[in-house]
């Protein structure tokens, strides 16, 4: 049997050679590449991998650790997710602070992973910069937190010494983090 991919997007031949009673004949069948194939090809087409790390597929999504330690700059690095094909991170529930959570104490050399949260506008309300959705409830922060200490404290962040999520003033040295939904 002979397997020949046609199309990088869409579509596999699968070409057979097949014996019967009157001798050979060629069949060819047409399948739609999996979920799985496409999405590693979107992977490989549009991450820039001298900047990110990137981690393993969570439903339908990667995420991306910027590799460079700088000033957080909520408004340049959710653009600069943007150019990847997301997002600042925006973590919906608890099951994906955990995911991301993860992939963020991997990253090294940093004490803090930003995420899209914040209460820039107005004090004590979190919202996704991006998609400015409100931040849900039952997201569970560290003990105590978001405390805004100083008065200063806009921005969420995967503490990673703590093993939990923070608020931090939003122009700390930090790496952050972005969501890329794949389909
Ligand atoms: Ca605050
Ligand atoms: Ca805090």
């Amino acid at each position: 049997m002979a397997r020949l991919l046609v199309s990088p997007s869409t579509l596999l031949v699968v070409a057979s050679v097949v014996a019967g009673s009157s001798g050979c004949v060629l069949e060819t069948k047409v399948y739609d590449i999996d979920v799985r194939t496409r999405l590693i090809l979107a992977i490989q087409t549009t991450i820039d991998l001298n900047k990110y790390e990137i981690s393993a597929i969570y439903k339908d999504r990667v995420y991306l650790g910027s590799k460079q330690v700088a000033p957080f700059n909520i408004q340049q690095d959710d653009a600069a997710c943007v150019t990847q094909g997301g997002y600042l991170l925006e973590i919906d529930n608890n099951e994906e602070n955990k995911f991301t959570w993860d992939f963020a104490q991997r990253l090294g050399n940093t004490d803090y992973v930003a995420t899209g949260a914040n209460d820039i506008d107005q004090e004590g309300k979190f919202v996704f910069y991006h998609s400015k959705k409100p931040l849900p409830s039952n997201v569970t922060w560290l003990p105590n937190q978001p405390d805004d200490a100083g008065g200063n404290e806009d921005c969420m962040v995967h503490w990673i010494p703590r093993g939990g999520l923070n608020d931090i003033p939003c122009n700390l040295r930090v790496k952050y983090m972005c969501e890329i939904p794949l389909l």
